[in-house]
């Protein structure tokens, strides 16, 4: 089970990303917001107990000063991974990209590019195919198509010509 949070429903667009290639390789998740400043609370909560509630990989977004996805990388034993959002906070993005990225030796966060929730979502698969042969084969099954969809759009360009 891979849980998605983000700080603000403002950050929904970008993480439905990887909700739907959650959906699309078949793999359970939840999804909900939690705020590193504005509820600082549930984020302990979060982030105390998500391993004891069968939470394999986190994907936290946030915009700005994000300090969500580090805060539960922080407290949880959990692997995390970070979606820098540009948000209506962030000045260019590189706030929110440095914010996850820059995190201090011993506590990792996984930080995916600017607004990257679909390869969050994927990379949380691929954690948790090492033990799941089928979801394994679905990850390939993915891989095929991206690549059938390019070899397609080329031919195309090709025909054009
Ligand atoms: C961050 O502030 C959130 O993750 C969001 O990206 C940003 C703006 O939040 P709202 O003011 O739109 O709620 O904490």
């Amino acid at each position: 089970m891979v849980a998605i949070i983000m700080g603000s429903d403002s950050d929904l667009p970008v993480m439905q990303k990887a909700a739907d290639i959650l959906q699309h390789l078949a793999v359970p998740f939840e999804m909900t917001i939690v705020s590193a400043h504005r509820t600082p609370a549930r984020l302990f909560d979060f982030a105390q107990n998500a391993h004891t509630r069968g939470i394999e990989v986190v994907i936290a977004g946030a915009g700005g000063a994000a300090h969500l996805p580090g805060m539960v990388a922080a407290i949880s034993p959990l692997p995390v991974i970070g979606v820098p959002v540009k948000s209506s906070n962030s000045i260019d993005g590189w706030d929110s990209i440095l914010s996850i990225l820059q995190m201090p030796e011993g506590v990792p966060v996984a930080t995916v590019a600017l607004n990257a929730a679909r390869n969050a979502g994927i990379l949380a698969a691929q954690m948790l195919s090492l033990k799941d042969p089928n979801l394994q084969e679905r990850i390939v099954e993915y891989k095929k198509l991206m690549e059938s969809t390019v070899l397609e759009k080329a031919q195309k360009m090709e025909d054009q010509r």
